[in-house]
């Protein structure tokens, strides 16, 4: 894995693999111990960010232990199993990194990922997080809210939905590089201006107060809480402003069973399965909760969605 951090004040030629970094550093310090104890945290996904305070507090409820966070995943470009992306995601290359935004913009362009992180302060933020697989967790969340990027990239008025895109490199990514890949790459996601411009709607850059570990969706994922968590795309490489409701993964791969909105519902059942309850991750089995509507996030979402029918617009 790579050095990622920008505010780690290590110019940008200086980011090699890790062992060349570290053979480096150490030469150059006389001081390998030292050198190499602060580099291995960080190497191992693990720089911490300087956060904010947020002013949206979402949940007192008991925090998912972070094991459970990081090694409990859905990166299906790593693999389908829930293990898979902690064991597979480690080597993928978040530096250098860029995320295209272009379409319906005053200012497209090529963005570095330092470029966006440094255009805002860092928030925590706690948030419920709700999967269509009937699981959920509390995750403390480091970001900024994506309306802070669309206006600083200035959206132009006849922009209405926002199309995300993943990541396609196959020789990082074993499920891109399958003769049978689980999914049609790239994972693509969208969400409805109103949707992208509310407070809610977060750019991830961490959790934990770390920078994120890959199998979360490094180095920059979506964070929509009152949705379901496919819409969570992960490591975004394009952000573009259309006028037309883009395509989604999910929804592309069975339309009967995933549609654009996503919204957590529990008198919706997917097809296969009730939405009533989750299981809550981390406390073994038993624990089981009633899934509330917009996962419990109305306050803050329910006028995006007046006078729609939720059941037809699932
Ligand atoms: N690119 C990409 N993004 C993705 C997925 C994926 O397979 N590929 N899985 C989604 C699903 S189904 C969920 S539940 C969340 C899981 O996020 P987490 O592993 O950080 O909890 O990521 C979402 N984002
Ligand atoms: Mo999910």
């Amino acid at each position: 894995m790579l050095i990622r951090d920008n505010r780690l004040d290590i110019p940008s030629s200086e980011i090699t693999p890790q062992s060349l970094y570290l053979n480096r550093r150490a030469l150059m310090a006389g001081s390998a111990g030292l050198i190499a104890a602060g580099l291995l945290s960080r190497v191992a996904g693990a720089a911490a960010l300087t956060t904010v305070p947020s002013d949206i507090t979402t949940t007192g409820e008991e925090l998912t232990p972070k094991d459970d966070v990081t090694s409990y995943n859905n990166f299906y470009e790593f693999g389908t199993d829930k293990s898979d992306p902690a064991e597979n995601a480690g080597s993928l290359t978040t530096s250098p990194w860029t995320v295209k935004i272009d379409g319906l913009v005053d200012k497209p362009g090529d963005y570095t990922i330092e470029d966006i992180m440094g255009a805002q302060p860092i928030e925590d933020r706690v948030y419920r997080m709700r999967c269509v697989e009937a699981w959920s967790m509390v995750i403390p969340w480091n970001g900024f809210p994506l309306a802070s990027l669309l206006n600083r990239v200035g959206v132009q008025p006849s922009a209405k939905y926002v199309a995300f895109e993943t990541l396609v490199r196959p020789s990082e990514m074993p499920d891109q590089d399958s003769s049978f890949p689980a999914l049609a790459y790239p994972y693509v996601e969208g969400l409805r201006l109103d949707e992208a411009m509310n407070r809610l709607t977060l750019l991830a850059v961490g959790l934990y107060g770390e920078t994120l570990p890959n199998q979360n969706g490094a180095p920059l994922r979506l964070v929509t809480p009152w949705k379901y968590g496919f819409k969570g795309i992960k490591s975004i490489v394009r952000i573009s402003l259309t006028d037309k409701q883009p395509p989604t993964t999910w929804n592309i791969m069975a339309a009967n069973e995933y549609g654009f909105y996503a919204n957590v519902n529990p008198k919706v059942d997917h097809p296969r399965w009730s939405q009533a309850t989750e299981r809550r991750i981390g406390n073994g089995f038993s624990d089981r909760r009633e899934t509330l509507m917009f996962n419990g996030y109305g306050d803050f979402v329910a006028d995006l969605y007046a006078g729609m029918d939720l059941a037809q617009n699932y």
